[in-house]
C-alpha cells in the first residue's frame, strides 16, 4: 500500500472489510482475474484505514439517480429548469476552488528534479507522502467514501486502461460517472487489464494554502498513484482525466511506445466520400471542444462537407503496421461554456440541453442556467455563478465554468467512437491563442519540424488554470501542464514515433486567434475553420497546393476564394508569414529550448537550425 496508515497502531478494520466484502464489482472481478480483486481489495481497505470514512460505498452501477436525489438533498446541486434543461444540474464550487492549480501540482519521484525537467514541479517521493499523510489522515471522519473503479477506452480495447478512483466527494463521483465508463460493463475489461492507476482525492478542509495535486508515477508496482487534497474541482480533482489520461500516461507511453495526447480528434468527410482523421492539439481554453463539434459553414454543407467527434480534449495514440491510430480514452465532456451558443456551436447547445451537469454558470428567475455569450442580451434578473444578484459587473458566469455531458448525447458522434483499434490519423495540429504572428495555418516540411512546431508553441494563458489570463508563455503541444516527466524526453519520443510511422502524419500549425489593432478577431472561427480543415485534406490527399515559406507551406489565397463575409485583404493578412517576427519567435524558442540542458534531442536543434537558416533566405 502506498501510506502506513497508522504507524505501529492496530485498529479494527472488520467493519470496513464487511462493507467492501459486499461489493459485487469485486466479487465479479474475482473471477476474471483473482490478483487484481485482492490487490483492490487491499488498497481500499488501507485507504480507509487511513481516510476513516464513516461509510464506502462502491460505484457498480452507471445509474446516477440516487446519487442525484442525495446532492439535491444536500444542496450540492441544484434542480435546473426542467422543461428548458430536463435531468440537468448547477454545482457551485468553492469561490477560492474554480480551476485547475498549477502551481500546486506536483511529480513526485525518488530521483531528482531532473526527472520531471523545467516546466513541472518536482517533489521526493518521501518528502510529498510526509506533507500529504496527515492531511488525508482521518479526513473523511463522518464521510462517505466513495470508490469508483473507471475503464478509460473501448470497452475491451488493448489500448484502454483501468483506474480507482477513491473520493469523499459527490460531484466528483457524478463528474466520473459521466466522464469515464463505469459499472458492470467494465468489469471485463478491468480484470484483463491486470493492473489500475490508484488515485485518492479528499476534500479536507478545501484550504487553498494545503492544496496539492501529486502524481507518484514510480508506486502502486508503478502503475501510478495520484493523491489530490484541498480541492474538488475539474483536473484537479477528477483523477481519471489529466492526472492519469495525461501526466501518468504520457510516462508510461514514453516507456511502451504509444502517445497521449491533448488533443481532439475528428473524422473529416469529405463530398465524395473520403473521410481524413485529424487532431488537433490546443491548451485549455483554446478551442478543442469547439474544433471537435465543427458544424460546416452552409456553402461547405451543401456540398456535402460533415465532420464527426471521436474525442475533444484527449487522445491515446498507437503505432500498428506503421499507422497511428487514435482512440479517445475519456467517455463524457467537460468543456467550456462560455462563449458556447447556438451561432457558434449548435452542436454543444444540442449536447447539453438535457442530462447535463453545470457547473459556475449564471442562473436566471426562471432557473435557466445563462453565461456570457449564450444569448445577445443578460436577462432581467440573474444570479452570478456565485448565487448572489449579478449587478452587471463582472461576469455572471465564471469564464472557466463548465458542462459534463456523455458523448453519446452529441449529435454527430462517430461509428468508430467504441471501435477497439481505434481511427487512424492523418493529420496533427498544434495551436493556441496568438493574437499576432501566428498566421491562420501553416505546413510543416517534415516530420521533425512538425515536431518543431508543436514545441515551439508559445500561447496566452487561459481561465482554465489559476493565475492571469492572457500572458505568452511557451506550452509545448499543449502540454506543458500535463506531461508527467522531462519534456526534453517527452520531445525525443515524439520524433521517435515518427520514426515509428510508414504513414506519417502531416503536422500543421493553426490559429484562430489573430485580432486588429482594436481587439477584434480578425478571423471569424467555429465553422470557418472548416476552410482550414478542407485544405488540410487537401493536403493529406495530395489534391491542395502549398506556397513555400520560411516556416512551412501556406495555403494559396485561392483555396479561401468561397469564405463569405471576410475581405480577401483580411485573408492574405491572416496567411502571410511574417519572416522576420518568426526570426525573433525563434530566438525566444532557442532560450526556451536551452532552459532543457543537455537532455535537449540534438535531432530537434538540429530542426530548429533548419528553419533559423530559413529565416534569413526567405
Ligand atoms: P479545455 O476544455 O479547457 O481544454 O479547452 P478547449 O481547448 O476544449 O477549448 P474550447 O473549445 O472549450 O474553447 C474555449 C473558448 O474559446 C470558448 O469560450 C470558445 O467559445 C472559444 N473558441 C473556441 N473556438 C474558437 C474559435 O474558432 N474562435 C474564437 N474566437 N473563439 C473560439
Ligand atoms: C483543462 O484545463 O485543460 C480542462 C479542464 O480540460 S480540467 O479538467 O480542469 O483540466
Ligand atoms: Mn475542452
Amino acid at each position: 500500500m502506498f501510506i502506513d496508515a497508522e504507524p505501529g497502531a492496530e485498529r479494527d478494520l472488520s467493519g470496513y472489510k464487511s462493507m467492501i466484502g459486499k461489493s459485487e464489482f469485486l466479487s465479479d472481478l474475482r473471477r476474471i482475474n483473482r490478483e487484481v480483486s485482492d490487490s483492490l481489495f487491499e488498497d481500499i481497505l488501507q485507504t480507509a484505514a487511513l481516510l476513516a470514512p464513516e461509510n464506502i460505498v462502491m460505484i457498480e452501477s452507471d445509474d446516477r439517480s440516487d446519487l442525484i436525489k442525495g446532492m439535491l438533498e444536500t444542496g450540492m446541486l441544484l434542480e435546473l429548469n426542467q422543461n428548458e434543461y430536463p435531468d440537468s444540474y448547477l454545482h457551485r464550487s468553492n469561490v477560492n476552488d474554480v480551476a485547475r492549480s498549477e502551481k500546486d501540482t506536483f511529480i513526485c519521484t525518488t530521483g531528482s528534479a531532473d526527472d520531471v525537467g523545467p516546466t513541472n514541479n518536482w517533489m521526493h517521493t518521501e518528502k510529498a507522502l510526509k506533507i500529504l499523510t496527515p492531511l488525508l489522515r482521518n479526513s473523511m471522519n463522518g464521510k462517505t467514501m466513495y470508490v469508483v473503479p473507471y475503464w478509460l477506452g473501448p470497452k475491451g480495447s488493448s489500448f484502454g486502461d483501468a483506474g480507482v478512483e477513491i473520493t469523499n466527494n459527490a460531484y466528483v463521483v457524478l463528474n466520473l460517472m459521466i466522464i469515464t465508463k463505469v459499472g458492470p460493463e467494465i468489469t471485463e475489461s478491468f480484470g484483463k487489464k491486470g493492473s489500475y492507476v490508484l488515485g485518492v482525492h479528499s476534500t479536507c478542509t478545501l484550504d487553498s494554502q494545503n492544496r496539492y495535486i501529486t502524481h507518484f508515477p514510480e508506486l502502486n508496482d508503478g502503475k501510478g498513484l495520484i493523491i489530490s487534497v484541498n480541492t474538488d474541482y475539474g483536473g484537479n480533482a477528477l483523477l481519471s482525466k489529466k492526472c492519469h489520461a495525461l501526466r501518468i500516461a504520457t510516462r508510461r507511453a514514453s516507456r511502451e511506445g504509444w502517445m497521449a495526447e491533448h488533443m481532439m480528434l475528428i473524422g473529416l468527410n469529405e463530398p465524395d466520400g473520403t473521410k481524413t482523421y485529424i487532431t488537433g492539439a490546443f491548451p485549455s481554453s483554446s478551442g478543442k471542444t469547439n474544433l471537435s463539434m465543427i458544424v460546416a459553414p452552409e456553402e461547405l454543407k451543401k456540398l456535402g462537407w460533415a465532420s464527426e467527434l471521436i474525442s475533444d480534449d484527449i487522445t491515446w495514440i498507437n503505432v500498428v503496421n506503421g499507422v497511428p491510430f487514435g482512440i479517445n480514452p475519456e467517455s463524457g465532456f467537460f468543456g467550456v461554456v462560455p462563449q458556447t451558443s447556438y451561432k457558434t456551436n449548435p452542436n454543444a447547445m444540442k449536447t447539453i440541453k438535457s442530462n447535463t451537469v453545470f457547473t459556475n454558470v449564471a442562473l436566471d428567475s426562471n432557473g435557466v442556467p445563462f453565461w456570457e455569450g449564450k444569448e445577445e442580451k443578460y436577462p432581467d434578473e440573474l444570479w452570478d455563478w456565485t448565487g448572489k444578484k449579478f449587478d452587471g459587473t463582472g461576469k455572471a458566469a465564471h469564464p472557466n465554468s463548465r458542462f459534463t455531458t456523455s458523448v453519446r448525447q452529441y449529435p454527430y458522434l462517430s461509428q468508430d467512437f467504441d471501435n477497439p483499434s481505434g481511427v487512424p490519423i492523418s493529420a496533427f495540429l498544434y495551436g493556441g491563442r496568438r493574437r499576432d504572428l501566428v498566421p491562420l495555418i501553416y505546413e510543416s516540411y517534415s516530420w521533425d519540424e512538425g515536431v518543431l512546431i508543436g514545441a515551439m508553441q508559445r500561447v496566452e494563458t487561459t481561465a482554465a488554470s489559476t493565475g492571469q489570463v492572457g500572458i505568452l508563455r511557451n506550452d509545448p503541444m499543449a502540454m506543458r501542464p500535463f506531461t508527467g516527466y522531462n519534456m526534453a524526453r517527452y520531445f525525443d519520443h515524439h520524433l521517435k514515433m515518427g520514426d515509428a510511422m510508414k504513414i506519417k502524419p502531416r503536422i500543421y500549425n493553426v490559429n484562430w486567434f489573430r485580432k486588429d489593432t482594436e481587439g477584434k478577431f480578425l478571423w471569424p472561427g467555429y465553422s470557418y475553420n472548416m476552410y482550414v480543415l478542407r485544405w488540410v485534406a487537401g493536403r493529406v490527399h495530395s489534391k491542395a497546393k502549398g506556397i513555400e515559406t520560411a516556416v512551412g507551406y501556406v495555403p494559396p489565397v485561392e483555396e479561401f476564394r468561397d469564405v463569405k463575409g471576410v475581405l480577401p485583404k483580411v485573408i492574405s493578412d491572416l496567411l502571410r508569414v511574417d519572416t522576420k517576427g518568426f526570426r525573433s519567435e525563434l530566438e525566444e524558442t532557442e532560450s526556451f529550448f536551452k532552459t532543457f540542458g543537455t537532455a535537449f534531442p540534438e535531432r530537434l536543434w538540429a530542426a530548429f537550425r533548419k528553419m533559423k537558416e530559413r529565416t534569413e533566405s526567405f
